[in-house]
């Protein structure tokens, strides 16, 4: 099973980062991720057998991560895989945090793959054809987070699907 951590945006910043998908896609083209679909990765863990899903489940629901927030106000690019994304130009040290905390529980329960960068950031569009420009709007969007989830990314023709599998508990 494919598998990933990650933060996802509330409805309403939902709502907004799919605008901002589809202002994108008219000027660097590709494809747009589903506004559904729409998340942070805190720790990609790739294949692993379905008994390590369940492990990393009971894991995850016994963890009570550190609410936080993090500001979106910059797009950015990955120019090989045409990902075009929105990011932060503030530092990110919450989330630095949170992604090495996770990155060592996963450690502890056998997960290798720690990546030796972090650089936080929501994938609007893939095989965009163009970078993004001056032409597109200024970002100013507060995110504020509370739970990690465990998503399982069934890849299809069509695209990725994502199906969250467990979820971390909110602090006392
Ligand atoms: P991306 O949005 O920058 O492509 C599910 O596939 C999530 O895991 C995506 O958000 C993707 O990040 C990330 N991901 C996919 N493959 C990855 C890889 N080989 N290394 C790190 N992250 C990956």
């Amino acid at each position: 099973m494919r598998l990933f951590l990650a933060l996802t945006p509330p409805d309403g910043l939902r709502a907004r980062l799919g605008k901002l998908a589809e202002l994108a896609q008219a000027h660097c083209g590709g494809r747009r991720v589903p506004e559904d679909s729409l998340h942070l990765t805190l720790a990609f863990l790739g294949e692993q057998p379905a008994e390590r899903a369940k492990t990393l489940g009971d894991w995850l629901r016994q963890q009570a991560v550190r609410p936080g927030s993090w500001h979106l106000d910059r797009w950015g690019h990955f120019q090989r895989p045409g990902i075009v994304w929105v990011g932060s130009s503030r530092p990110t040290t919450a989330l630095q945090t949170l992604q090495g905390e996770l990155w060592t529980g996963l450690e502890a329960l056998g997960v290798k793959g720690r990546p030796e960068r972090f650089i936080p950031h929501i994938t609007l569009l893939r095989k965009a054809t163009r970078p993004p420009g001056p032409e597109l709007p200024c970002i100013d969007m507060p995110w504020v987070y509370t739970r990690v989830e465990l998503i399982h990314s069934v890849v299809t023709q069509q695209g990725s699907h994502y199906r969250t599998l467990a979820r971390s508990i909110l602090p006392e």
